[in-house]
């Protein structure tokens, strides 16, 4: 079988950062993945995702995001392509802020608290202030509670991919697509992978494959990950006057309940639509198992609980709409660290739906664990180990 230094499995925002980092550092390195990256099937699509530096899940996160937007900065510069639109990001919650988000109570809090802790320019905005601002939100309160970040924004996934994958083959690295990874077990002082493209062998397995890393490496992440449904929806608009050319991307819990929020997106230059959605935590499917279809019911129900008297412009009309899987933790936080059992394994998954933002920052921090066996940033936070 062929052999290189590291493996890679699964190339979407984790793998495809950590493969580019590999590849600058000199490393001999092969990224395989079961379809051809940037693709529809994993959790790493729909053109956009939101990105905030002060992390309202936690600070642990933030160097993370800090590290992503220097590093797709350097990329913008290297490929000429556009991958970090810093067109602000509005996180806004009722009364006090003390509503939850991903599992997080208090996130709007968290967030200004984020944003002063690592100086991060930021404004505390009231719902008058929001809606004066913005007149693209309707029915505001006037009592809400908004953080708002200049500096945040919203990056596109599919490029950031493509970008990374480009610059690792430049730096001699191997992509191959369309093979599917059948075991990992340990082989001497290295790994030995099967495969549907037959066996390769590397002194050490990064795997970051989504949706498919529990059933790829068993126990204990059987247990562990839970895979969900997401639907992204793309409204007509009929009048998109209500957008300022720097409208903001947006975090909106309209209720205190954790089902009370969607988020969204400003309109792309050129489209009279925009693309919204919110979140599900208690259906579970699987990685081979999701269907990827929206159907237009799903469309519909999102609309009349969300989007309806909320944001000026947007028509029942669907454009466009597709599933996304988010794969989670028990605490809805990372899973950053080597198997339990396979110090030569190091999973980097299970992003819980507020992954892509610190993608690039994680694919650093995984490429110096692997060739220097330490990072800078400090990934005890995201131990496997915390489960017990
Ligand atoms: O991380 O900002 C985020 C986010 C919003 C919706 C899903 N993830």
């Amino acid at each position: 079988g062929e052999r290189a230094d590291f493996l890679v499995i699964g190339l979407g925002a984790m793998g495809s950062a950590a493969l580019y980092q590999l590849a600058q550092r000199g490393a001999r390195v092969i990224g395989l993945d079961r379809f051809a990256p940037p693709h529809e099937m994993g959790s790493s699509h729909g053109e956009t995702r939101i990105t905030r530096q002060a992390v309202g899940e936690g600070q642990d996160y933030v160097p993370f995001v800090l590290e992503s937007h220097r590093i797709w900065r350097e990329l913008e510069a290297e490929t000429g392509e556009r991958l970090l639109e810093a067109c602000g990001a509005l996180v806004m919650a009722p009364g006090t802020g003390a509503a939850s988000h991903h599992g997080k109570p208090d996130f709007v809090r968290n967030s200004i608290a984020a944003a002063r802790a690592f100086g991060i320019a930021h404004e505390v905005l009231d719902g008058r202030e929001v809606a004066r601002r913005f007149p693209q939100f309707l029915n505001l309160q006037g009592d809400e509670i908004a953080y708002f970040e200049p500096g945040g924004g919203y990056v596109r996934p599919e490029a950031c991919i493509a970008a990374q994958l480009a610059r690792a083959r430049q730096l001699g690295a191997d992509v191959r697509t369309g093979v599917e990874v059948r075991s990992i077990r340990r082989d001497g002082d290295g790994v030995r992978v099967e495969t549907s493209a037959g066996p390769f062998s590397a002194g050490e397995v990064m795997v970051s494959a989504g949706a498919w890393t529990a059933p790829l490496l068993g126990a204990p992440f059987d247990r562990l990950l839970g895979v969900k449904r997401q639907l992204l929806h793309w409204y007509a608009l009929d009048d998109a006057t209500a957008y300022r050319a720097d409208a903001p991307v947006y975090i909106w819990m309209h209720g205190t309940s954790d089902t009370e929020y969607f988020y969204g997106f400003p309109p792309q230059a050129g489209e009279r639509s925009v693309k919204v959605a919110t979140e599900q935590y208690a259906e579970g499917t699987t990685a081979d198992g999701a269907d990827r279809m929206v159907a237009p019911e799903e469309s519909a129900a999102m609309y009349r609980t969300h989007i309806a008297g909320r944001l000026a412009g947007a028509t029942p009309r669907v454009v466009r709409a597709a599933a996304c899987l988010y794969t989670v933790t028990p605490d809805r936080g990372f899973i950053i660290d080597r198997h339990p059992d396979e110090s030569r394994i190091l999973v980097v998954s299970a992003c819980s739906g507020h992954g892509f933002k610190h993608s690039a920052g994680i694919g650093k921090a995984a490429a110096e664990l692997l060739t220097e066996g330490r990072s800078a940033i400090d990934l005890a936070p995201f131990a496997v180990g915390r489960f017990g």
